[in-house]
């Protein structure tokens, strides 16, 4: 059931953007939970990952029932020579400390790290974009939040 709930999610995250929103950001930008982009569901942005940077970013659901979440991010346009990870918290109403749920598991360079997750109202998702090796992973990537 987890399994097939996965591959609905992939093939979701796959199908659901027709055109993405781009916007070129430079590291110095959402580089920490302070300065995180917050998104609407079924949201994407393509943006850059430079040398050693993170980019945060965090999504809350507003309404009053629990929804299933799918984090992605990958490299744009599949590039075979970028490989971006994905760290994941999560910030509940009455708790404003963040505790870290874990590292989506690494799918390799150019394919979508994908996190899952059901999101009680009020709770807040933060997922942070790494480079797999912060040193030479630098490049276009995209991430998004997508409601299942
Ligand atoms: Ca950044
Ligand atoms: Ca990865």
């Amino acid at each position: 059931m987890k399994f097939k709930k996965w591959i609905l999610s992939v093939a979701v995250v796959a199908s659901v953007f027709g055109a993405s929103q781009s916007a070129f950001a430079i590291s110095g930008l959402a580089d920490d939970y302070a300065s995180a982009v917050p998104f609407a569901l079924n949201h994407e942005l393509v943006t850059f990952i430079a040398k050693s940077d993170s980019d945060w970013y965090t999504y809350q659901n507003n309404t009053s029932s629990t929804q299933f979440v799918v984090l992605s991010a990958l490299a744009y346009q599949y590039n075979p020579s970028l490989n971006v990870d994905l760290e994941v918290y999560l910030k509940s109403p009455n708790n404003s400390g963040l505790v870290y749920l874990g590292t989506a598991a690494d799918s390799g360079p150019g394919l979508a790290d994908v996190y899952t997750r059901n999101l009680l109202p009020g709770e807040t998702i933060v997922w942070v974009v790494n480079g797999h090796n912060p040193e030479s992973d630098i490049g276009i990537y995209r991430t998004s939040v997508v409601g299942v």
